[in-house]
């Protein structure tokens, strides 16, 4: 059942600000003119009022940022990789709290936020304390790129937060960061830690609002960068508003990411790769496996293993330890994700759901399968992102490769088989960042993540995640003044 203690701890923390939180500027709050609800989404009441930035906060905490940036600059590797430890620590001592906080808010289950997400946070900052200290040595040809602007989706809010701020603070760079509207509280509770851990005033700087706050971010004169997670069609938005203006960009966008499965797989393993692949985060990660491929050998026999499964499912209240799949993030998300399954019924897919019935209070949506998919058809092309799994067989592995990639995405794949050369022979093949084999949604700090294709470009994490947030010196060598 729920957990009634954690939920008061969270609760002390919202009512410490009235349930009405403010914009975090220059390492201080400020009262925004507007605000908006947050609802907590497993039983649809409100959560807080979040502020809702103007044009004029964000100028305000751009401004904090490049003012901030040359002492943080000036104090080197070693002493950001101190706050960056100290950062870490405090996730660590607040991380149930901070558990709590994102599945009350996202309505994403307590157990994935507890072992998952808040662990991966803070291994994100001790990872990138540990390249911050080799800033003034092995890095030292390269220094940072400015105020970084960042907008952040609201399918892993903090952890999205950190895989933004760590690598920009470690590399000496200020932020500002806007979280989704949907899903503002964690990177308030972000930005108290800032304040313990004395982080020098407007290196961090919050600024909550809509898209339209994301957009002043973006086109905002003094950001010499914008890093953006979220949907394809914003990412486009973005690329083009900044085109021409000197602004670096890396975007992070959707997926349509194929689960290859080859007759010799150990079925029983597939399917629970399946559930972590399409059920995980009720499907809302933009690498889900939300495409499975399995050989027409085998298919009707793991459609039977799967639908068993599918039966067992619990779908609930975030809060509650013994569910498996939450609740969806907002009504407006699971309007998106039913309208998609409708299309694909009418499209003459076969659709399947367990035989039992969602909770009604809150924004539930039952695990749903489709076979003998199409691979033109809309549900095999186009991100559901929900709890939505499209499958479609396939005979030969050439085909298995042709599948993967009849897509305009490339963000992620996995790959199941006993046959250690064929997935070695098959990984190269299928155009994706990362490719998973036996195994899916596994992530570490160490690696980088990103895509190719509509996916988006750079990466984040790895050595490679370093280079989006530094430039090489010798740059300052060029001048754009004219030569005399
Ligand atoms: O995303 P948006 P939404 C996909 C998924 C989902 C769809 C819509 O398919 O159904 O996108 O989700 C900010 N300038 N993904 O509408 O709008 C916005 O406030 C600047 C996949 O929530 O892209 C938020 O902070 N910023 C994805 C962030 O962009 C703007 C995760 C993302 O929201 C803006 C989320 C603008 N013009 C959704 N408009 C993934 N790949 O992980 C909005 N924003």
């Amino acid at each position: 059942g729920p957990a009634p203690e954690s939920a008061a701890q969270a609760n002390e923390f919202l009512d410490a600000h009235n349930r009405t939180f403010e914009l975090f500027i220059n390492g201080e709050w400020k009262k925004a003119e507007k605000h908006f609800e947050t609802i907590n989404p497993s039983n649809m009441q409100v959560l807080a009022n979040i502020a809702e930035a103007s044009e004029g906060d964000v100028n305000e905490a751009v401004t904090a940022a490049n003012k901030a940036l040359k002492d943080w600059v000036k104090i080197g590797g070693r002493a950001r990789a101190r706050y960056l430890y100290a950062i870490a620590r405090q996730i660590q001592k607040h991380s149930r709290l901070f558990a709590v906080l994102e599945a009350l808010d996202n309505g994403k289950p307590i157990r994935e936020t507890r072992d998952i997400d808040i662990p991966l946070v803070a291994r994100h900052f001790y990872h990138h304390a540990g390249w911050a200290q080799l800033m003034d040595s092995e890095l030292k040809d390269y220094k940072e790129i400015g105020v970084i602007g960042q907008i952040i989706p609201w399918n892993f809010p903090l952890l999205m937060l950190s895989w933004k701020i760590a690598p920009a603070l470690a590399m000496g760079n200020t932020v500002v960061l806007k979280p989704a509207e949907f899903t503002s509280l964690t990177a308030l509770l972000f930005a108290e830690i800032c304040q313990n851990v004395g982080l020098p005033k407007g290196v961090v700087n919050i600024i909550t609002g809509p898209g339209s706050t994301g957009a002043a971010l973006v086109n905002h004169k003094d950001v010499n960068k914008i890093a953006f997670t979220g949907s394809t069609e914003v990412g486009k938005i973005i690329r083009k508003a900044i085109a021409g203006s000197g602004k670096k960009v890396s975007l992070e966008l959707g997926g349509k990411s194929p689960f290859i499965v080859f007759e010799d797989a150990d079925l029983d393993s597939v399917v629970e790769g399946i559930v972590d692949a399409i059920w995980f985060n009720q499907g809302q990660v933009c690498c889900a496996g939300s495409r499975l491929l399995v050989q027409e050998s085998i298919q009707d026999k793991l459609y039977d293993k799967i639908k068993a499964r599918m039966e067992k499912l619990r779908v609930g209240d975030a809060m509650d330890k013994c569910i498996d799949i939450g609740a969806i993030v907002a009504p407006v998300q699971l309007k998106t994700i039913d309208e998609l399954v409708q299309k694909g019924v009418a499209e003459g897919n076969q659709m399947w759901q367990p035989n039992w019935e969602c909770p009604k209070d809150g924004c539930f949506y039952p695990p749903t399968l489709f076979t003998h998919v199409s691979p033109s058809s809309t549900i095999a092309q186009e991100e559901i992102f929900g709890p939505v799994l499209v499958a479609m067989s396939f005979r030969s592995h050439q085909e298995a490769v042709k599948l993967a990639n009849n897509t305009r995405y490339g963000l992620a794949c996995s790959i199941w088989t006993e046959n250690i050369n064929l997935a070695l022979d098959i990984a190269p093949k299928v155009k994706a960042g990362t490719v998973w084999i036996n195994s899916t949604n596994v992530f570490d700090a160490g690696s980088g993540f990103g895509g190719y294709r509509e996916s988006g470009f750079g990466r984040e994490g790895g050595k490679e995640g370093l280079f989006e947030y530094m430039k090489p010196r010798v740059e300052e060598q060029f001048s754009d003044k004219p030569i005399k």
